[in-house]
């Protein structure tokens, strides 16, 4: 190898390091402000302005990437679209976007991905990969869902009998896409509640995109729905692939939090 050379590391050094700078987060993420589940395209977007308002915020994601639907694009092919004026939120964050007709956008699914991504964390939120929420905590008297049930991927996966952690928030927010996993699993555990996920609809773009915003918002004390998670539980129309709604609708979420957490203080 010519030039410089790379300076020597002992393995322990390596291993330590992970381990503790991990263990130094997981202390802070124990109890934290909110909990996003998914790192989507909504879940990106919530938490690049929640923690943009300075509130802690962890983004859990049980893939090792991010992105969720948007690495696909359109039935693979590396585009997805955008309108007016969603397309805003991508221009605050530098995303490069082609104008085509009648403020429509067209976006590189890498571009929109990464772009989104940086946004979350530049604002101050923390990304874990590999974890999967599986189960809520909740308190009764009054109401509220006070934190998620964790666990990694690769045990689930595994199948083997290992007894989750738990991580306390303020809030929670699903960003979990079509299934609506966190509300879903809230309906089967706290029958109470009465919440059932039927599950969007069969196509229809605009009205999809109007509609997942409008849902867009608190499912029960503490529990929030964005993206395709709210349409799965109103049943309202899927869309393809355009993203305005998802960019708007993790906003919409992010900002309906900021109020409610400042609403009840600190
Ligand atoms: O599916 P996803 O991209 O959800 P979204 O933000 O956006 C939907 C669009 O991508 C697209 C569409 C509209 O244009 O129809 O599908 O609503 O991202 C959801 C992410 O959540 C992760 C999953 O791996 C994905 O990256 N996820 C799902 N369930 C869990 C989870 C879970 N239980 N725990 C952790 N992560």
């Amino acid at each position: 190898m010519t030039g410089v050379e790379m300076k020597g590391i002992d393995e322990a050094v390596i291993t330590r390091a992970i381990i503790q700078k991990t263990a130094e987060d997981w202390a802070n993420i124990a109890e934290t402000d909110v909990v996003v589940v998914g790192a989507g395209p909504s879940g990106l977007t919530a938490a690049e302005y929640l923690a943009g308002a300075g509130l802690e915020t962890v983004v859990f994601e049980r893939r090792l990437s991010i992105g969720g639907g948007i690495g696909g694009g359109g039935m693979l092919f590396h585009k997805v679209v955008v309108q007016s004026p969603a397309h805003e939120v991508l221009k605050d964050l530098g995303c490069r976007l082609e104008s085509l007709a009648e403020e429509v956008y067209v976006v590189d699914t890498a571009e929109i991905m990464v772009r989104l991504a940086a946004g979350a964390l530049d604002a101050g939120a923390k990304i874990i990969f590999g974890v999967a929420v599986d189960d809520v905590i909740y308190r009764a008297s009054p109401f509220r869902i006070v934190g998620v049930v964790i666990q990694w991927r690769a045990v689930d996966l595994a199948k083997l009998h290992v007894d989750p952690l738990s991580v306390k928030a303020r809030a929670v927010v699903d960003c979990t896409g079509h299934d609506a996993e966190v509300i879903a699993v809230v309906g089967r555990k706290i029958p109470e509640l009465r919440i059932t996920v039927p599950g969007e609809k069969s196509m229809w773009a605009s009205e999809a995109e109007r509609l997942t915003v409008e849902n867009t918002g608190e499912v029960c004390p503490g529990l929030y729905a964005a993206g395709m998670a709210a349409a799965a539980l109103k049943q309202t129309p899927r869309m393809g692939p355009i993203f305005g709604g998802m960019l708007f609708s993790g906003r919409k979420v992010a900002q309906m939090i900021i109020d409610d957490l400042r609403r009840r203080g600190s």
